[in-house]
């Protein structure tokens, strides 16, 4: 009798366990941690500017970058800047993967939002909003709305 009572007794505690939440599922980031912003900051005469940022995921799942745009200009891409027979030109990267405790490195002669047709001019210190555009595994898109500050460096 006193064994039967110890194995439901330790049945009740185990289930008890096993309810308790799981701090993990119940995290709610859905976008990468941001670091290293900016816009570089141009001639007011600019057709094209260029936006640099560090994206970090942290969320527990994989994500895939696959766009950008910015409401104060009419195109915004992803571009990756490469060595072709001693020319450097740019890309369009469509889907950059960013997979679960991974990052991606934006930066001068790499790859940076490229930002063309400005709707306005952007002085140093003020602040450009910039959305970047995420697909999870399942295929839904969320997007992430930033503001990037104008700086000369
Ligand atoms: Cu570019």
């Amino acid at each position: 009798m006193k064994v039967l009572l110890a194995i439901l007794l330790s049945m009740i505690l185990f289930n008890t366990q096993a309810q308790e939440p799981d701090q993990q599922q119940h995290q709610t980031d859905v976008f990468p941690q941001v670091s290293e912003m900016w816009l570089r900051a141009a001639p007011p005469t600019a057709k094209m500017l260029a936006a640099y940022v560090t994206l970090e995921n942290q969320t527990g799942h994989d994500l895939t970058l696959v766009g950008a745009y910015a409401p104060d200009f009419g195109v915004a891409e992803i571009h990756k800047t490469i060595e072709i027979d001693g020319l450097l030109k740019m890309r369009e990267q469509k889907a950059l993967s960013l997979p679960d405790e991974s990052r991606i490195k934006m930066q001068p002669g790499g790859l940076h939002i490229m930002l063309m047709m400005p709707q306005q001019k952007f002085r140093e210190g003020e602040v450009a909003r910039i959305c970047l555009i995420y697909q999870d595994a399942a295929g839904t898109e969320h997007v992430q709305h930033l503001d990037f500050p104008v700086e000369k460096k």
